[in-house]
């Protein structure tokens, strides 16, 4: 947008920028003003000091709410920057300034090297659902597309990837069914596997207002290893062993089936597979499934009663759920509850997955995981890979049949010496990914490593050898979804330092040099976005409507949007009866090929690698309220590091009593893949067993480094090839 055009009344300066918060995945608005109220000027230069968030009080899935966080994201945009490409030919040398110009040509003359003699498996992206969707569908569109390697993998990976392969093999789709305003009209909320207080809090505090308005009207019920802010304000705590949410579900199945619970006409006509269900949840008796859980019969009862009294049912989860060896089938499990007592397709009910990143549910959209290609479809659908051919203007068979390789797989490729090039954008993977020992050795052994970052000195910038300054949030253009399905466009408001640029602008420049002049030549942001949302036509994620320009005149919209919808005539809910999403074939109330939801029968298997003699404890990782995954931002803001100056061990008192370790010293702990220390905290919060670290304090942090996933193993769900973040076996000891 033009300033002042001559000849024309100057326009009213906006008062305050617009646009989805940056951090998790409730994706609550806000508004942002400038330094001493200068009005934002897109394009110009930002005003020296400090922008302040508030909450957008028009956001509709916010309505004027934010949390620490959100509060206080103008004080990390500023400090720290990167503002021109690095380089190093060996990461035990300094890097050194280059411009653009070199940056692109060292990557195009490597990629070209590695298409002749190793061909295009060898190169890797690994990208994030901190992308905005144009960053994220061109760096698909590129490797997947124009390179033929579908070697592009996000943290989603270690994220979202199990309530993806769950919705797919449960719902015949991805895409949550319901929408915030559900939290309103439930009256069982079933919190599992979620710390919603600290981690979507925006979303409790909707939960906790209604809950003092009816204080009846609504249980909370929340199943947790330990006891947390969000279940202090629960019904009832179900304080389950790690790793045995599966065989907690299938005992409430178990009362369901016994107690009338199972909506049989529903069952007939919208699913299949209820029979070998039934099998199994008559194997796991109220008695057998407490016991595994390590919880009082009486509670589970309890749990099944709310559940067969209420008229709407709402399961929220997360990663306590997600990231297990066995976390698709929770969330079949999840889903076949649902699906089995017909709490789905209707208001106040169903399987809602709470997304962690704030664009992590468009990068499903855009195909940001090594098995997707753009508008929900898969590579291995050889119909799906035409499409995208078609679309792309590619000869067919230009886009690989075989899934890439996933988060982890590109780690152990890497062990091999198969990656050429792993190019890392919006993640920090020398903190986030486990056993990060081996993923220091494995990535030592890539010849190049390229990082797309906007703040210097993360832990990942010490392995690679090229850093690309990377405009982002609040400097560039572009549109994030939330955990409700809700499109909000985020508009540059300030300009980025030096020469960052923006990730879809450096995948663009990359597409241009390469030789694909035509097909990476955008104007702006929303050119890519316009081209993008056309292909989800007709897909359960149809965008189709929507465009940069609709989004910045009439708000945030959801999806389903197909083309010629009137804003804010998007679908709040999904399968809500026949025809319930786009595409629909007549009679089909889900999207599988036979129009029905399938259950799934998956036995309980527990932890991948559970406590024994030589490991006693379970190690679980997880998040703080202020503090956001490896403090690249908020690890700047003073209210938060003063709130969080440090990262604890959560031990119960039992385990320190046996390890004899007294609150407030140092502790080692040691997994089968290496040892840390951490300062104790004794709690009588955690369940005896288990003793539970934050993941943010990395290696960067010096003296307070705490690295939780040196400790963590890499065995994952081999369905969604989610890693099991959340449980490790582990030992204490004082430190000598
Ligand atoms: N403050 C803050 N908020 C965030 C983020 C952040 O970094 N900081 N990150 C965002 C992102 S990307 C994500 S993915 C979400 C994550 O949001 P959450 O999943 O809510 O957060 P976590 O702390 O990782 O884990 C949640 C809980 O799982 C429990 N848990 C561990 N093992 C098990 C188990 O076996 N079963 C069950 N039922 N529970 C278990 C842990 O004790 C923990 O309390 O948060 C988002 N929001
Ligand atoms: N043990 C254990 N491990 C975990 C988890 C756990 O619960 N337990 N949680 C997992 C989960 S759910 C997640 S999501 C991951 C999160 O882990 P990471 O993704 O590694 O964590 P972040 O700090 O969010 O990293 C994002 C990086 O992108 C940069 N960035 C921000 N905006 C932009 C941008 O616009 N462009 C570019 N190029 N860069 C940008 C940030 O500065 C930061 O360095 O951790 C995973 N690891
Ligand atoms: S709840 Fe999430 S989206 Fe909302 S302000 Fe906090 S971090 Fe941002
Ligand atoms: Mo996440």
């Amino acid at each position: 947008m033009a300033q002042d055009s001559p000849g024309l009344p100057a326009a009213p300066a906006p008062a305050a920028a617009r646009a989805q918060c940056p951090y998790c995945g409730v994706g609550c608005g806000l508004e942002l003003k400038p330094p001493d109220n200068l009005a934002p000027v897109p394009g110009e230069a930002a005003p020296d000091g400090q922008w302040t968030a508030r909450g957008d009080r028009h956001h509709p899935s916010s309505l004027g709410q934010v949390c620490v966080k959100g509060a206080t994201v103008g004080e990390t945009l500023h400090h720290n920057r990167l503002t021109t490409p690095l380089w190093r030919a060996c990461t035990d040398q300094p890097f050194t300034p280059i411009s653009w110009e070199r940056a692109f040509s060292l990557l195009v003359q490597r990629i070209q090297a590695t298409l002749a003699t190793r061909g295009p498996q060898a190169l890797a992206i690994y990208g994030s659902g901190q992308m905005l969707c144009e960053d994220y569908y061109l760096a698909n569109k590129l490797l997947k597309g124009f390179l033929g390697s579908n070697n592009f993998d996000s943290n989603s990976r270690l994220c979202m990837s199990s309530a993806v392969a769950g919705y797919q093999r449960s719902l015949g789709s991805d895409g949550p069914p319901c929408c915030y305003d559900d939290l309103d009209l439930a009256d069982l909320v079933l919190l599992i596997g979620t710390n919603t207080a600290e981690c979507h809090p925006v979303l409790f505090q909707r939960l906790l207002k209604r809950k003092r308005k009816q204080p009846d009207g609504l249980r909370l019920v929340v199943v947790d290893p330990r006891a947390t802010a969000t279940s202090d304000a629960a019904d009832l705590h179900l304080a389950i062993r790690p790793g045995s949410d599966l065989a907690l579900l299938c005992g409430l199945g178990h009362l369901l089936l016994e107690r009338g619970g199972v909506g049989h006409a529903f069952v007939a006509a919208h699913t299949e597979g209820f029979d070998e269900l039934e099998t199994l949840w008559r194997a796991w008796d109220c008695e057998r499934a407490a016991a595994v859980c390590g919880i009082a019969a009486a509670d589970l009862r309890q749990l099944a009663e709310w559940w067969l009294g209420a008229a709407g049912v709402l399961s929220l989860w997360s990663m306590g759920v997600n990231q297990s060896r066995e976390g698709t089938a929770t969330v079949a499990g999840i889903c076949n509850l649902h699906l089995a007592s017909g709490q789905i397709g209707k208001p106040g009910a169903g399987p809602f997955s709470l997304t962690g990143q704030p664009n992590a549910m468009g990068g499903r959209e855009v195909g940001g995981l090594a098995q997707l290609l753009p508008g929900y479809r898969a590579v291995a659908d050889p119909e799906h890979r035409a499409e995208l051919e078609r679309q792309w203007g590619l000869g067919p068979g230009s886009i690989a049949p075989q899934p890439g390789l996933a988060a982890w797989q590109q780690i152990e490729a890497m062990e091999c010496g198969e990656l050429d090039l792993w190019w890392v954008a919006a993640t920090n993977p020398l903190v986030s990914l486990p056993s990060l020992d081996r993923v220091r050795a494995a990535v030592a052994r890539c010849p190049l490593v390229v990082l797309s970052e906007p703040y210097a000195g993360t832990e990942t910038e010490a392995v690679a050898h090229l850093v690309l300054p990377a405009a982002q949030w609040s400097e560039k253009d572009g549109v994030m979804v939330n955990s409700e399905r809700r499109v909000t466009l985020c508009c540059a408001f300030r300009q980025p330092p030096g020469e960052a640029r923006p990730d879809w602008a450096i995948f663009a420049e990359l597409g241009r040099r390469l030789g694909f002049t035509e097909q990476f030549s955008y104007g702006s942001a929303a050119e890519v976005y316009t081209e993008f949302v056309a292909l989800t036509a007709g897909r359960v994620c149809d965008s189709s409507g929507l465009s940069h320009a609709l989004l910045a005149e009439h708000g945030p919209q959801q999806w389903p949007f197909p083309a010629g919808t009137a804003p804010g005539g998007g679908q709040a809910r999904l399968y809500g009866g026949v025809e319930s999403f786009p595409g629909a074939p007549p009679g089909h109330r889900f999207p599988s090929p036979s129009g029905k939801a399938r259950l799934w029968a998956d036995p309980p298997l527990g932890l991948a690698e559970p406590p024994d003699d030589s490991y006693p404890l379970v190690l679980t990782v997880g998040r703080v309220l202020g503090h956001w995954h490896t403090m690249t931002r908020t690890g700047h803001v003073a209210r938060v590091s003063k709130a969080y100056p440090e990262p604890l061990l959560e031990v119960h008192p039992e385990d320190a009593a046996r390890a004899a370790l007294a609150d407030g010293v140092l502790a080692r702990v040691c997994s089968r893949r290496g040892a840390i220390t951490a300062k104790v905290q004794i709690s009588e919060r955690i369940r005896a067993g288990t003793v539970f670290l934050p993941m943010h304090w990395g290696a960067a942090q010096g003296e307070l480094a705490c690295e939780a996933n040196k400790l963590m193993h890499e065995l994952g769900c081999p369905i969604s090839r989610q890693p099991e973040l959340k449980g490790a076996a582990v030992t204490l000891a004082p430190v000598s």
